[in-house]
């Protein structure tokens, strides 16, 4: 289901769409009614979870918590609720892998999972969970402390697909931009949560990443994502209020895109294409065309029910 990014947006086209072929997962039809950027942007919308689990449990046995990530149209809202864990700065990030290290990443058998053990297993930084997710850079080592605590960032995924596919300003640090034809995915990919209190005592084996103190990053607890909800039912609300067959294919590719920016494109047009088209071309052109429309109508209905239903 990967599909390739472009590092640009293309111009935007408001496009017939009826007789349009819809594009599935995966299809790469000739479809040039939306650009790969924005068929990513669909494809990421939806609400996802995570839920912490500890890696190092002779250090850190009672780290727990809940990760909430709701990709709504633009807005990137991710929310982790984290107790149990131990003092200190806590280095919380997306990684690029799809795994969460266990006791058998500790390679040199020194009894924990340190940073560099860890990374191998569930890849390089790709969203620092820090003071700020438009950017890789700005509000960079501004991560939560404490045992139990809360952590709340909202993002443009316009903007964080900017950052995310830039030029790496530091090609030497564990924090990574996105591979090449690589995509955000958020599902199946893993949050890591890292440090212990700086006067921790640790074992001279015990390794660590970026030339930080090996107690600083010293991992903690990590989650798989998993989706909860995609824009399926925010697109059978928006598709019943905004058009007549939105629903379906609003669904698909985010009914929230339709929904909140639809309004005449999403409805009327949008109702036999809107999912790919409806979402793309109904979504961000819609948004000036449909704007008073789409927002009262497709859009307050759809973008409201889908982020409050839609984690069946
Ligand atoms: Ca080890
Ligand atoms: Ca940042
Ligand atoms: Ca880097």
């Amino acid at each position: 289901m990967k599909k390739i990014l472009t590092k640009k947006i293309a111009p935007l086209l408001l496009v017939s769409v009826m007789g349009t072929a819809l594009v599935g997962c995966g299809s790469d039809d000739d479809d040039s009614s939306s650009t790969p950027q924005q068929q990513q942007d669909q494809q990421v919308q939806g609400t996802y979870q995570g839920t912490l689990a500890p890696i190092n449990t002779g250090i850190a046995p009672d780290v727990g918590g809940t990760a909430d990530i709701i990709v709504n149209g633009d807005d990137v809202g991710i929310n982790m609720a984290v107790s149990g864990a131990p003092e200190g700065q806590h280095i919380q990030y997306i990684a690029t892998g799809t795994a969460c290290p266990t006791a058998a990443a500790d390679t040199n058998g020194d009894g924990i999972v340190d940073a560099a053990e860890a990374q191998a297993v569930a890849g390089q930084m790709l969203v620092p969970l820090d003071g700020d997710l438009d950017s890789q850079n700005e509000g960079a080592n501004q991560y939560p402390s404490g045992g139990n605590y809360n952590y709340s960032e909202d993002s443009s995924l316009a903007e964080m697909m900017n950052d995310l596919t830039a030029t790496d300003s530091n090609p030497d640090d564990s924090i990574v931009k996105l591979p090449a034809g690589d995509t955000l995915q958020f599902e199946g990919q893993v949050i890591m949560v890292h440090g212990v209190p700086s006067d921790t005592i640790l074992p001279a084996t015990v390794g660590s990443i970026d030339g930080l103190p090996a107690a600083q990053t010293l991992p903690i607890a990590c989650s798989v994502i998993t989706r909860t909800g995609s824009g399926t039912t925010g697109g059978t609300t928006g598709g019943t209020t905004g058009g007549t067959t939105g629903g379906t294919t609003g669904g698909t590719t985010g009914g929230t895109t339709g929904g909140t920016t639809g309004g005449t494109t999403g409805g009327t047009t949008g109702g036999t294409t809107g999912g790919t088209t409806g979402g793309t071309t109904g979504g961000t052109t819609g948004g000036t065309t449909g704007g008073t429309t789409g927002g009262t109508t497709g859009g307050t209905t759809g973008g409201t029910t889908y982020g409050a239903t839609s984690g069946i």
